[in-house]
């Protein structure tokens, strides 16, 4: 399919931030191969808005911040399971910097996510408390932008809860797939994929 943009469509590009690149501290496997076309994706649309995992050092999502766990053990929260992860996207970081190959000037918003030290946010609308909204929702009504497309890291985390979030909020919510790429930690991208299905995400 060939995506013609119109004016109440935007680009959500999904945290394309250094830590998850080859070499970053939550490398996502191949997660360079969303360069192109993320570029590409961006030549097209006429609105442009990025998120940015953006964490406190002592956040709860750091397996570094609970005595004994490692990395991808999950540990239940007020809120539910969390996977704890490795400390990534440090607020002020190289690691929390977009990838230098991102062109993130023709960006309207840049949203940050993740900076409450008690609760992680897969999603860019709701953090994971499902109850703490990040405004994006509002910002993108505001505006008239009504059909979202969605790019970037990680397919089956931030990608899929941002994904699912906007199509039970009334977006129309499609989801790119060549321009994602997933972590896949013991079966998440299917079970990403089967929940975004069920939730009426479209792939493109
Ligand atoms: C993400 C795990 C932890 C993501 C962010 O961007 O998908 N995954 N923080
Ligand atoms: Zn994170």
């Amino acid at each position: 399919m060939t995506i013609r943009p119109d004016d109440t469509d935007v680009l959500l590009v999904i945290d394309v931030q250094n830590d998850f690149l080859p070499g970053g501290a939550l490398a996502v496997p191949d997660g360079d191969a969303v360069l192109e076309p993320v570029a590409a994706l961006s030549a097209v649309f006429r609105h442009i808005v990025v998120t940015q995992d953006w964490h406190p050092a002592d956040h709860v999502s750091f397996a570094s911040n609970h005595f004994g766990r490692s990395p991808f053990d999950t540990v239940t929260l007020p809120y539910g399971e969390q996977v704890l992860w490795p400390d990534h996207c440090i607020a002020g970081t190289r690691g929390a910097e977009f990838s230098p190959a991102l062109d993130a000037s023709g960006a309207q918003l840049v949203l940050r996510k993740g900076y409450h030290r008690m609760v992680d946010s897969y999603s860019a609308f709701r953090e994971a408390d499902r109850r703490t909204q990040t405004g994006l929702a509002g910002y993108l009504r505001e505006r008239g932008l009504r059909r979202i497309f969605f790019a970037g890291l990680a397919t089956d985390f931030c990608v899929a809860w941002s994904a699912i979030d906007a199509a039970e909020l009334g977006f129309e919510s499609h989801v790119v797939l060549e321009a994602c790429r997933g972590i896949d930690a013991a079966g998440s991208l299917d079970r990403a994929m089967r929940t975004m299905a069920t939730a009426g995400v479209r792939f493109v």
